[in-house]
């Protein structure tokens, strides 16, 4: 037989028909074992395919899965597909297709994709959040909700995009355009579904404590919750009946507000304003009520904006008449919708008090000139009666009791959070459970009548009247009411989030057609012990899942109340993108590297390289199809684990994959002999080897890195441990079967394929998914070098490592030898050598 050459794609095709064939992945029945359920955040099927990105977090949580199972536990690794969504139904307009097939391809596109790099997924649990039988149970959760009184439609202000016939989220509006077309975007009271999440906002900021998530993400949700502490305090309106109520976190800054601003939204603008002001007023509330909160406190940042309503309130500490204005950088949805404002405290106060030259007075000391910039700083009170001199933590708080004594205000709690608006007018989304009566009656489905499926129609776009294209579906909308009327569908349907609001516990039981999981299936799997994804989703979706977990814990549905204990985020990888003077870019197999520059191969021209977002207008995507069909799905896997630590940002670099790649191709040509038969004749019995105390440190030292590598999510210097150990094996004339098997298991989580390949050749006729992880030996370890320091007239020369038990003359040897020491005593007289022994040596010279 010739030489056999390492050739990836036909071994990985191999294996992956045989995981197929033995179901080796499917997740086990039996309940003795420990559970541990690995989830990826599921893709969106998107036509552009899978991106290097995927493979990941992917590969990672397949890393930990393997290992998972070869320790004994029970691995749930399932896959799905975040099916409904925006970009499908605009695919679908744009191609005159339904967003179904679009939805179906792509979703074959990706499983083709997922299926080459080996992941092992129990693919019998696979879910799809857009087919009816997994939307039926997100309706039926909907319900829930409904029940318990945390969906109810209401008449909110909306960025409403005529163009684009919706609504959009706050984020995706800027200067009043939709930051993706440009399309105008307008302010607009509509009737829609809200969710109230605000009610859980304690219990979500609590239960924050005790997860194992990356930091920062959990600061980003405690600022996405945004609880504040602080007073509401009663203004009354000089001159008239009507009061206001404004909400402060400085409490003790009261002697400083010179004016109280009102949200330009506020119902008490209207009935306030003086006469001569109504015009100025009136005209700024019309231009105001166009933009978006987000875009208010941007725009506010810069330019402070805002009219006097000509009306005073009168402060309750001390009776004074300080003017009432109408700014935007009072926002409505926050607080009250009116402020005190203490420009000598308050940073935006203070830019608005300068502008309009209104009074500054300090009350908290510390600052260095409050007319020029505000101190919110710690201090004691000053100006301020009966709490000068007190600390403002000990000043806020005699304020509030003194506030509640009078029946002036009381201590109150804000949080940022606000009710999360949960309907869209789309087509491509879950349909409403519900039916309107004629007279606005609500009436919810039962749950006997779920799934409500989505009817199909052909045109995607709103209606002439601007409402949501299920509008179109005129048979579908009518349904008979309780009253035995013809109701009315909702049109509406749910965001994108909502599928995977509770997409983990549906793989925990995929198939139930009575329940969306069994409660025992629950109980075993949940939570979810680790939850790999990209940071973009470290607010919304985590909050919104953690949301609807919390309600089904409510329930008794669930018996955790929180769904993910362990969080972890990967990194982003980038690209190097080649472009030249004109802002043109070049495909890198069009670019070639001259002494340490770049050029143009064809015209010469050069070009500047830069490390940046994959796009395609860049010519830097890498398609991982590409990288596999070149260098095989094991290669892909290792270079993303070897590239930088999972959660760093990394820029991709091909050289690096053909890095990996001969790697692999080493580890074959140590196993596979180079004709004849199956195995290296140098892999000899254990007994038939000499000791060798290196090469078994070796295989402890990667076998002990990959173990803790796993344990603690650092994928990267653990493969450099295999490559240090397959360096010294190389140059052995014989191996040990025990270490070269070692190998093999711990280098099988990383590249599976080319584990099970070599595991086979070692003689087992199973496949090594189930055989025990190996471990190390702790006594291989122990250090038998030591570190030495050599000087040279007292001058640190070097730094020498030898063994433990070296005599004098040996250390005096090593240090001679050593190319810098030597270099110092060259041409000198040695007058003594002190030696410390294990430590240190110093050459006196002369
Ligand atoms: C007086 C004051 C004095 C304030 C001072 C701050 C510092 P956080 O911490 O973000 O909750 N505020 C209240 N409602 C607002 C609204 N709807 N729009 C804009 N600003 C609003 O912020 C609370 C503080 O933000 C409140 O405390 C209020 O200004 C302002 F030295 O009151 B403060």
């Amino acid at each position: 037989m010739s030489k056999q050459s390492y050739d990836p794609l036909s071994i990985e095709a191999h294996w992956q028909s045989h995981w197929d064939e033995h179901d080796c992945f499917r997740t086990p029945e039996d309940r003795t074992r420990p559970k541990f359920f690995a989830l990826g955040m599921f893709p969106y099927p998107s036509g552009a395919g899978l991106h290097v990105g995927h493979p990941e977090s992917y590969t990672a949580l397949d890393i930990v899965s393997r290992y998972k199972r070869m320790n004994g536990f029970n691995v749930l690794q399932p896959m799905g597909w975040d099916a409904f969504g925006l970009p499908t139904e605009r695919a679908a307009l744009r191609e005159g297709r339904h967003p179904a097939d679009i939805t179906r391809e792509n979703v074959a596109n990706f499983k083709k994709q997922l299926k080459s790099l080996g992941f092992s997924y129990d693919w019998s649990r696979e879910i799809n959040t857009s087919e009816p039988s997994y939307y039926r149970w997100t309706q039926w959760i909907f319900l829930k909700l409904y029940e318990r009184g945390l969906a109810y439609l209401s008449e909110v202000p909306v960025n409403w995009c005529p163009a684009q016939g919706t609504v959009l989220a706050n984020e995706e509006v800027q200067d009043g355009k939709y930051v993706e077309t440009g399309d105008p975007v307008e302010r607009r009271m509509m009737r829609q579904w809200m969710l109230r999440i605000t009610e859980y906002a304690q219990r979500l900021l609590d239960d924050l404590q005790g997860l194992d998530w990356p930091e920062g993400v959990l600061e980003m949700q405690r600022q996405w919750i945004g609880r504040s502490d602080g007073a509401d305090v009663r203004f009354d309106v000089a001159d008239s009946d009507h009061d206001f109520t404004v909400f402060t976190t400085r409490p003790d800054t009261l002697w400083g507000a010179t004016y109280c601003v009102l949200a330009p939204e506020h119902p008490l603008v209207e009935k306030v304003t003086a006469e001569a002001s109504r015009g100025q007023v009136q005209a700024y509330v019309d231009q105001a009520r166009n933009r978006s909160d987000l875009d208010r406190q941007v725009a506010a940042e810069k330019e402070k904006t805002g009219v006097s309503t000509g009306a005073f309130a009168i402060n309750p500490v001390n009776g004074e008449r300080i003017p009432i204005w109408v700014a935007d950088y009072v926002l409505m949805s926050y607080g009250t919708g009116a402020i005190m404002a203490v420009p000598a405290h308050d940073e935006r106060d203070n830019a608005f008090a300068r502008t309009f030259e209104l009074p500054i007075i300090e009350v908290v000391s510390g600052g260095e000139d409050v007319q020029k910039e505000a101190w919110s700083g710690d201090g004691v009170a000053v100006n301020s009666d009966f709490i000068d001199g007190l600390a403002v933590k000990e000043a806020k708080a005699k304020v509030i009791g003194w506030l509640e004594e009078k029946r002036l205000g009381e201590g109150r709690v804000h949080y940022k959070l606000r009710d999360w608006l949960f309907s869209r007018q789309r087509y491509w989304g879950e349909p409403f459970p519900v039916i309107h009566g004629e007279d606005g009656e609500i009436a919810p489905l039962s749950t006997e009548d779920l799934p409500l499926t989505l009817p199909f129609i052909d045109e995607f776009k709103p209606t002439e009247t601007g409402e949501p294209p299920l509008a179109r579906a005129a048979e579908w909308l009518s349904a008979q009411g309780p009253d035995g009327k013809t109701w009315q569908r909702e049109t509406n349907t749910m965001p994108q989030w909502a599928g995977s609001c509770w997409y983990w516990l549906r793989y925990m039981d995929p198939h139930n057609e009575s329940v969306p999981f069994a409660p025992e299936e629950e109980r075993y799997w949940g939570p979810v012990d680790l939850y790999i994804g990209g940071v973009e989703h470290a607010v919304l979706h985590l909050l919104y899942a953690r949301f609807w977990h919390k309600v089904m814990f409510d329930s008794g549905l669930v018996h955790t109340k929180e769904p993910f204990q362990r969080l972890f985020n990967q990194g982003m990888i980038l690209a190097y993108s080649y472009f030249d003077a004109d802002g043109r870019y070049y495909h890198p197999d069009d670019v070639e590297e001259r002494d340490g520059a770049w050029f143009v191969s064809e015209s010469g021209k050069s070009v500047e390289t830069q490390v940046e977002k994959m796009s395609k207008s860049k010519l830097n995507v890498v398609n991982p199809d590409d990288v596999v069909d070149e260098y095989g799905a094991d290669a892909l896997r290792l270079y993303e684990m070897f590239m930088g630590p999972l959660d760093a940002v990394k820029p991709w670099q091909m050289s690096g994959v053909e890095g990996v790649s001969r790697f692999l191709q080493r580890i074959w040509r140590l196993y596979v002999e180079e004709d004849g038969g199956e195995l290296n004749p140098k892999i000899v019995n254990d007994a038939d080897c000499p000791a060798d105390a290196e090469l078994d440190k070796s295989l402890n030292l990667a076998v002990k890195a990959v173990t803790e590598g796993v344990e603690e999510l650092r994928f990267n210097t653990p493969i450099s441990r295999m490559m240090e150990f397959v360096k010294l094996a190389i140059t052995r004339e014989q191996l040990p079967r025990s270490a070269m098997e070692k190998l093999v298991l711990i280098l099988s989580p990383y590249a599976p394929h080319l584990g099970e390949e070599l595991w086979k050749r070692l003689g087992h006729a199973e496949t090594l998914t189930y055989a025990p992880w190996p471990t190390w030996d702790a006594a291989a370890l122990e250090e038998d070098q030591v570190q030495v320091v050599v000087q040279v007239k007292g001058k640190l020369r070097g730094t020498i490592s030898v063994p433990k038990a070296a005599d004098k003359d040996a250390m005096v040897a090593a240090a001679q030898a050593d190319q810098n020491v030597s270099k110092h005593l060259d041409g000198k007289q040695v007058v003594k050598t002190i030696v410390v022994p294990g430590k240190l040596i110093n050459f006196v010279v002369r």
